[in-house]
């Protein structure tokens, strides 16, 4: 019996959800709304210390990180597997995903938060967000979000678009001349690029868009339209969970 602790199927919380997916797994739902700061209610707090989703739980024990988690459902049930057979293409995989992980998510992220984030959040009483953000339960995390609140600078979204376009142009050459971005199938650097990839025509118009980068325009819809991929992205709330965005909390870790 599978659980998943989610928010939005966007980011981190798709990774987990298309992983789920695309190996056929059953799994029941937890959604948490991290906008109305659901991810550090105490009892949720027991499986994420810093109160980060996603979180499965499996067997009676919790387990984060989406790198790992979909690793870990990888070689736990071996079926349809999303790493390549052979060491190259696995690799190949985690330094996809440790780029993601290290960087590429935390400067998507405050690009999509500060283009979806504060509007999302103007929902809750001016009260109650300030007591929302003083309950947040780590130091890091309490000023990340105060800041985030408070909107980004032009000198941290500047930096960070300086860096997706980048990470843009790093995805684009990968995928000239290859299918796909590590081995010679889909796997879990597609699953985990895509999943923050895929706010960016709307906000990177200027270089990220069928003239700037053809081949990741065309691998991103062909990712898309994956029948797996279809079905977590509806496993939300929203009819579109690419415009909302929460601040990211690998900020803290990347600098
Ligand atoms: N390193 C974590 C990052 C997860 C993450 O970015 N989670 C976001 C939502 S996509 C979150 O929980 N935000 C809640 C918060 O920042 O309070 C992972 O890869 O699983």
């Amino acid at each position: 019996m599978l659980e998943l602790y989610h928010w939005e199927p966007n980011g981190a919380s798709a990774r987990v959800m298309i992983c789920l997916e695309e190996k056929g797994l059953e799994y029941s739902s937890h959604y948490l709304d991290v906008l109305a700061f659901e991810q550090h209610r105490p009892e949720f707090l027991q499986l994420s210390e810093t109160g980060e989703v996603p979180v499965l739980v499996h067997g009676g024990a919790a387990y984060t990180e989406a790198s790992y988690i979909c690793e870990f459902l990888d070689e736990a049930f071996p079926e349809r597997p999303l790493m390549p057979a052979d060491a190259r293409g696995r690799w190949e995989v985690r330094v996809w995903q440790k780029y993601v992980d290290d960087g590429f998510s935390a400067s998507v992220s405050e690009l999509a938060w500060s283009a979806y984030g504060a509007r999302a959040l103007s929902a809750l009483a001016p009260g109650e967000l300030s007591s929302a953000l003083e309950r947040i339960p780590t130091k890091e995390r309490r000023e990340v979000w105060k800041a985030a609140v408070r909107g980004l600078g032009e000198e941290q979204l500047a930096r960070a678009r300086v860096r997706v376009e980048a990470a843009a142009g790093k995805i684009e050459s990968q995928l000239t001349g290859s299918q796909w971005l590590a081995g010679s199938a889909y796997s879990l650097a597609d699953i985990a690029v895509f999943s923050y990839f895929k706010y960016l025509p709307p906000l990177c118009a200027g270089f990220v868009s069928d003239a700037a980068t053809p081949h990741a325009m065309a691998w991103m819809r062909a990712v898309a339209a994956r029948p797996a991929v279809r079905s977590a992205l509806t496993r939300g709330r929203m009819a579109d969970p690419y415009v909302v965005a929460a601040p990211g909390p690998e900020q803290i870790r990347w600098g």
